[in-house]
């Protein structure tokens, strides 16, 4: 087999990637470890910021989301029983787009599926060879056999536990890692949200969010210890400490019901550099991770791609390379401005074991800030809605 960029791992990075070059005639083929149901069985991001939103219209797979996304002009971070609200639209002019990780990969993969666009599931033991010369290659196992792919470029798509970022040697990768003390215990409930905007809120009992998918789908989070596991929580256990952190006046209005989904995800600050080594690329949660306290996750890998895609259209439209000879240190500059904002939010917003009275009142003035100070408002506004690609 041969083909012009291979795409290791079909996520959101991987389905995008492809969906872009695709579009544009350049040929791909992706390599996913799991199923397609898999896949599409994950509850991730919720929140896509402009360049998103219209990254997926320019892939031509955006018709469902400007049908059921819902778009936000602000959200509040609760203290105490404090409601601050960030008005997006009047401090930065922008707005976000609340439309699940699920319902973007389900539109992506019917994209693919329109174009004809070549899939292979439930590959195994994928190794990348030859990535610095000029013809790099691809192996796998499935069905007892092994199997190879030759191409120009290879994107590694493939995710925190991927094989992409591992395949740069280790005296070339340097990372950068900063694991938080503490995870996030979600709930999906088919429940009306407790509230129109997002809530991210501050307690001495720990963080909660009240986020979204759709006027009868609701996602919670609340922070617990890394020691917990999915099991130590009931659903009324989930509510009752719910309830606890949010501000009185709204968790009177909490709705709740049955969880359809619960699961605990850790939190880490992680980048690998570089980006490129050789004719593999990284893209996304292979290069970088975020706590998804800024919502930023998801939005970072598809900046990944945009610099990509672009790089990749420039090289095989006119044979100019300077996208690809750039690119990791153009989505690097990106990346590293959703790090310090990821990790600043998720500072202000949670309850540390090591916190001294002196961290608790810094992050009080921080909130303090955001209440009083409209120049504090616009910085975490572009933030959230998405600083310029
Ligand atoms: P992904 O991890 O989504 O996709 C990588 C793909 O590669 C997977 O399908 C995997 O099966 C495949 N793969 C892995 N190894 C492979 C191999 N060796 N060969 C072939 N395929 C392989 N972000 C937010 O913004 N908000 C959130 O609330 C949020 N919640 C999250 C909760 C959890 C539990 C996790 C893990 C992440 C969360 N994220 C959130 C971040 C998430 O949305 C990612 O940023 C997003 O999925 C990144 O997409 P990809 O880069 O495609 O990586
Ligand atoms: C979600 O809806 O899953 C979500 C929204 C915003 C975040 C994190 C998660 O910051």
């Amino acid at each position: 087999m041969r083909t012009q960029v291979a795409i290791i791992g079909g996520g959101p990075s991987g389905l995008l990637l492809s969906q872009l070059l695709n579009k544009a005639g350049i040929e791909t083929v992706v390599l996913e470890r799991q199923s397609r149901e898999h896949v599409l069985s994950r509850i991730r991001a919720g929140v896509l910021e402009r360049g998103t939103v219209d990254l997926l219209n320019q892939a031509g797979a955006g018709d469902r989301m400007a049908r059921e996304g819902h778009p936000h002009h602000g959200c509040y971070l609760s203290s105490d029983q404090q409601m601050i609200r960030v008005d997006f639209q009047e401090a930065c002019g922008q707005t976000v787009m609340v439309y699940g990780q699920t319902e973007v990969t389900r539109d992506l993969y019917e994209a693919q599926d329109a174009l004809g666009a070549t899939h292979i599931h439930g590959v195994e033991n994928v190794v990348l060879h030859d990535l610095k010369t000029d013809s790099p290659y691809v192996t796998w196992d499935k069905d007892g056999q092994t199997h190879r792919l030759d191409t120009d470029f290879i994107a590694g798509c493939d995710g925190f536990h991927g094989v992409s970022r591992r395949s740069i040697p280790d005296d070339v990768r340097r990372e950068y890692e900063k694991v938080y003390p503490f995870g996030w215990l979600g709930v999906l409930s088919e429940t009306p949200p407790v509230c129109d905007e997002l809530i991210y809120a501050n307690h001495p009992r720990g963080f909660a969010l009240a986020s979204m998918r759709n006027p009868m789908l609701s996602r919670y989070y609340i922070q617990v210890p890394l020691t917990d596991k999915v099991e130590d929580w009931s659903d009324e256990a989930f509510w009752a400490e719910l309830k606890a952190r949010l501000p009185t006046g709204v968790a009177a209005n909490l709705v709740t019901g049955p969880s359809i989904e619960k699961s605990i995800a850790p939190l880490r600050s992680f980048v690998s550099e570089p980006l490129r080594w050789g004719a593999l690329f990284l893209c996304g949660d292979a290069a970088h991770i975020v706590p998804p306290t800024g919502a930023k996750g998801l939005n970072l890998a598809t900046s990944d791609v945009h610099y990509l895609s672009q790089a990749l259209l420039a090289y095989y439209g006119t044979n100019d390379s300077s996208g690809l000879d750039g690119y990791s240190h153009q989505a690097l500059a990106r990346i590293w401005k959703a790090m310090r904002f990821s990790w600043s939010v998720t500072t202000m917003m949670h309850r540390f074991p090591e916190h001294s009275d002196y961290d608790q009142q810094m992050q009080r003035v921080e909130l303090d800030m955001l209440a009083t100070d409209p120049t504090a408002r616009k910085l975490f506004a572009q933030n959230y809605t998405g600083v310029p690609l």
